[in-house]
């Protein structure tokens, strides 16, 4: 049985030491690698200072993507900024990428919804999706949109594998395979969703084996190797823009942190499971093979944490600094005209509110 469809080969390029395995494709320049090494930097600087927030009572519960930063960045590299990004709650990187403010993130996580309302060549982006799967059959409807007006953009989706079980994966996947879609999707295969482990999540033995069922191309790459996810993505892409149809990628990768804030994967998971883990990470590979190519130094790597964390800084003082989204806005936003229990509800949710003496 063939498990994968696909012309596509090389599946990691730099291994878990930082050295190069064959040889780095083309399209992978030195800055290239510097972009990536820089954003996953940062990404990973904003994640741990947003936990932080979030254990001093600062921020709403947040999705950690310890670990998984090569994947985000390698996507949010390849996409075009005329497509359309479907992202679920661990694409921090690619919303930087795509030019959404790391305070804005922020803000999103603190609870305030109008953080999705996005800008510049995000603004046809969809907002972080929670239920988990919908994401994907709105990526169909927009890829069909797409097609239907012969425009030469795709959408890309992304989701956990865990999401890989529910329908709404499979009924996305399926119209891919059948009209043809300019879809992307990729898999962010960290091996556990929430307390539930890969090897009880499906029977099958790739998570990207489920494409050949859909008819379409589908295949893992290293979702630690910044190189492999960019150019996978850049493949894919390219492909839908040329009218060949939709591909599925499984980035395989580790979820290094809690599911969330209100996760305690100590709880489910061995120490030993997650320290072997840490040998693989995205971030440590790249630099050491930056500095074996002399594209990298100590100063440049001071220089770049002291820039992350002033960037960061400067991000959690704006987040602070913005006013609490009114209550009003909870029930304002749902229903063109608000039905009379929610009315009430409102009335008194602006009582309350005023004894306690906010808005
Ligand atoms: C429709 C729906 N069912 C259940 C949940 C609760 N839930 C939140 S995250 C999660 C696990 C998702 O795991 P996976 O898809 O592997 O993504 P990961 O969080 O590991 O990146 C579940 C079941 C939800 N958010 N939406």
């Amino acid at each position: 049985m063939q498990y994968t469809k696909t012309p596509y080969q090389q599946k990691q390029m730099i291994d878990a030491n930082g050295a190069v395995v064959g040889s780095l494709p083309e399209s992978v320049s030195d800055e290239l690698l510097l972009k990536s090494y820089r954003t996953m930097v940062m990404i990973r600087t904003f994640d741990q200072r947003v936990v932080a927030l979030q254990r001093t009572g600062q921020m709403g519960t947040y999705a950690s993507c310890l670990g998984q930063e090569a994947i985000g960045t390698g996507i949010g590299l390849a996409l075009k900024k005329d497509d359309v990004f479907l992202p679920y709650y661990r694409d921090q990187a690619t919303q930087y990428l795509r030019d959404i403010p790391l305070h804005q993130q922020m803000q999103y996580w603190g609870g305030n919804e109008w953080a999705n309302h996005f800008s510049g060549i995000a603004q046809q982006d969809f907002p972080n999706c929670v239920p988990i799967a919908t994401q994907v059959t709105h990526a169909a409807g927009v890829a069909s949109a797409m097609k239907i007006r012969g425009e030469k953009r795709c959408s890309l989706v992304t989701c956990g594998e865990g999401a890989t079980s529910r329908g709404d994966f499979y009924e996305a996947m399926n119209l891919v395979g059948v009209w043809q879609l300019p879809m992307v999707m990729v898999v962010n295969n960290n091996q556990w969703a929430i307390s539930v482990p890969r090897n009880i999540q499906t029977g099958a033995e790739t998570i990207a084996q489920k494409a050949v069922a859909a008819g379409i191309e589908g295949f893992q790459v290293d979702g630690n190797d910044v190189c492999a996810v960019y150019d996978a993505v850049r493949y894919a892409v390219n492909k839908a823009h040329s009218g060949k149809g939709g591909t599925l990628i499984e980035a395989v990768s580790y979820r290094l942190g809690d599911h969330t804030t209100a996760d305690d994967a100590t709880r489910y998971r061995s120490h030993e499971e997650v320290n072997e883990a840490w040998k693989r990470e995205p971030i440590k590979r790249l630099q050491t093979y930056l500095h074996a190519s002399d594209l990298w130094d100590e100063d440049q790597e001071q220089a770049l944490q002291e820039h992350c964390k002033q960037e960061v800084e400067q991000a959690v003082k704006t987040y602070l600094s913005q006013p609490a989204q009114p209550v009003a806005d909870l029930f304002d936003y749902l229903f063109e005209e608000t039905p009379a229990h929610l009315a009430l509800q409102k009335q008194r949710a602006l009582e309350k509110m005023a004894r306690l003496g906010g808005k």
